[in-house]
């Protein structure tokens, strides 16, 4: 292995944060659904109007300690949470790109920062999630042509092919990630996600620069072309006869990022059960909440994630 990751494949459980623009909306745009996360590709949503919505995020209730502390009462042993999500809007400060957290919201707090500092505070490695090869807001991130269908902003930039990924990749997504090694000495985890066009070399590039900022910080399979520490089945538990170390990443609710309708989310039950079911095997559990537009965790999520903590707790360590 090219790094050692004993530390993260002793952790097992882990704790997955999707939080960004689309929180706002919570799954509805004006009367119609759309699915979480995805609310600005499914509603063709223009820059133009997710930078007006960037002016309602305002998650005041937000409080990284009592963060870090729900997660460590449910037994979970580190946090991954979402920088840049498929909106491009940065959860932190980011000097390359002012459409982030700080710059563009009435919050205006470092909310990947804060974070940061409560986990090196309690002691809980954390990690962040980075969208590689989707940004909505980038004029230069093609994902519609020739390969993939349907999943890149053609409603405000419909020439797929003056689109050049090389330039997204340098302006944004390199700059950007090295920001957040920079501006925040714990992070232990890149989780890329959606690597797109990401050539063999600017993988490796991306590998390397990490390696060089943060020598032993894990990287996911995402970083694309067969690169990665480890692999990441979704929202399922394969991965069990592989001999690469993984990661089964589940939401416990029904999208990754917060939506207003969400009612039913995964039982205490359900999640011992996977959890055993992927510790057995070998692999890890990143289970996701998607945290609620006043900056709160949605209160079934963490009644059901303190049942299986408590549990956890009478049962030894999973
Ligand atoms: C997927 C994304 O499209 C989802 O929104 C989520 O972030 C999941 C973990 O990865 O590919």
């Amino acid at each position: 292995q090219r790094v050692d990751m004993q530390w993260w494949q002793d952790s097992h459980y882990g704790l997955f944060l999707h939080m960004g623009l689309y929180t706002v909306a919570g799954g509805e745009w004006k009367g119609k659904g759309g699915f979480g996360e995805f609310i600005q590709l499914n509603n063709k949503i223009p820059v133009a109007e997710m930078r007006e919505e960037a002016k309602r995020f305002n998650p005041v209730q937000f409080d990284a300690n009592e963060w870090v502390a729900a997660a460590r009462r449910a037994g979970m042993k580190y946090i991954v949470m979402g920088s840049k999500h498929h909106e491009g809007f940065a959860m932190f400060d980011s000097p390359c790109n002012d459409f982030n957290v700080v710059k563009a919201t009435p919050f205006g707090r470092d909310i990947i920062g804060e974070l940061a500092a409560a986990c090196q505070r309690q002691g809980m490695p954390f990690g962040v999630y980075y969208s590689l090869g989707r940004d909505w807001d980038d004029p230069d991130c093609p994902s519609n042509w020739p390969r993939e269908g349907g999943r890149s902003n053609d409603w405000d930039y419909p020439n797929e092919r003056a689109k050049e990924f090389s330039r997204y990749f340098e302006r944004k997504a390199m700059p950007q990630v090295l920001e957040l090694l920079r501006q925040y000495p714990n992070i232990s985890i890149l989780w890329f996600d959606t690597p797109g066009y990401c050539s063999p070399e600017q993988s490796q590039r991306m590998i390397d620069t990490i390696q060089k900022y943060r020598p032993g910080c894990l990287i996911n399979d995402r970083v694309g072309n067969g690169l990665g520490d480890f692999i990441t089945p979704e929202q399922t538990v394969s991965g069990g006869l592989d001999p690469d170390p993984w990661e089964s990443c589940i939401t416990i609710g029904s999208s990754w990022g917060y939506t207003k309708r969400d009612t039913v989310f995964k039982s205490p039950e359900i999640v011992a059960r996977l959890l055993t079911d992927i510790v057995s095997k070998g692999g890890n559990l990143l289970l996701n909440i998607g945290p609620t537009p006043w900056g709160t965790f949605p209160e079934k999520a963490v009644a059901n994630l303190d049942a299986v903590g408590r549990w956890l707790g009478t049962n030894g360590e999973a």
